[in-house]
């Protein structure tokens, strides 16, 4: 199915809880273009750019880019995209969720509520194509040949993020600046919980909440 009306949506979920799987999903079936805020700040750091460089420090320690250089950064790319569209990663703060309702008015919020225990084992094994941001998992999706993107054959890399130590400060900064996002989306009446352990299982709640929202 191929959305014919202006949809916006942003997936939200702790670190690891599968935002990436659950989008490209979602991008796959509903052909909406994909933005990922970790993607961004990614590529802006592999190919070593001034914000990339000053932005690394605070990815690599777990803790929050500022609000007015991230939300300045995707706001901008927004612009430059199709009217439908599905962010990942973004907002993360009440002040980001601001800053995006002062520019679009977003039509659904899904929320991936996966346990922090659950999370802590996935990201240890997590493998990623950093040019596309594609996630594979030893585990859950390995890659066809190991160690290579499947469509590419380039080489994955582990994220420098994803060491223990950074994965329980990333998971601070969820439930400090985060969480509070969740309340304000409530309040606007556009917040959509799946809860679960795996993604196989929380993904045909999202497909069929996406169909019924776009039919
Ligand atoms: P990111 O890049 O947005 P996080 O921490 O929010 O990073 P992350 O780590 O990218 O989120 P995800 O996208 O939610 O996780 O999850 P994923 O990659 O799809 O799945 C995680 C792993 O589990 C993968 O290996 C996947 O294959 C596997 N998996 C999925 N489902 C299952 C399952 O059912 N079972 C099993 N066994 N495995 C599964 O942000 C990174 C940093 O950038 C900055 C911050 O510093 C942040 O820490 N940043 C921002 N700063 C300020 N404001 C913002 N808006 C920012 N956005 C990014
Ligand atoms: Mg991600």
């Amino acid at each position: 199915m191929v959305v014919q009306r202006i949809f916006r949506a942003v997936v939200m979920g702790p670190p690891g809880s599968g935002k990436g799987t659950v989008s490209s999903r979602i991008t796959k079936t509903f052909g909406l273009q994909h933005l990922s805020s970790g993607d961004l700040l990614r590529a802006n750091i592999e190919s070593k750019t001034e914000l990339g460089l000053l932005m690394r420090s605070c990815i690599d320690n777990g803790q929050l880019v500022p609000d007015d250089v991230i939300s300045r950064l995707i706001l901008s790319d927004l612009r430059r995209m199709e009217t439908s569209w599905l962010l990942d990663g973004f907002p993360r703060t009440v002040s980001q969720a601001e800053a995006l309702d002062g520019a679009y008015s977003v039509d659904t919020i899904i929320n991936l509520d996966v346990p922090f225990q659950t999370i802590k084992e996935r990201l240890t094994s997590r493998w990623t194509h950093l040019p596309s941001g594609r996630v594979y998992n030893t585990d859950f999706n390995p890659p066809k040949v190991t160690g290579l993107d499947d469509v590419t054959g380039e080489p994955l890399v582990q994220r420098d993020d994803d060491t223990p130590e950074t994965v329980t400060r990333r998971l601070k900064a969820y439930q400090t600046q985060t969480e509070p996002v969740l309340e304000y989306y409530r309040s606007k009446g556009i917040l959509v919980i799946f809860s679960g352990t795996e993604t196989n299982k929380i993904w045909p709640h999202v497909q069929a909440f996406l169909s019924r929202k776009l039919s």
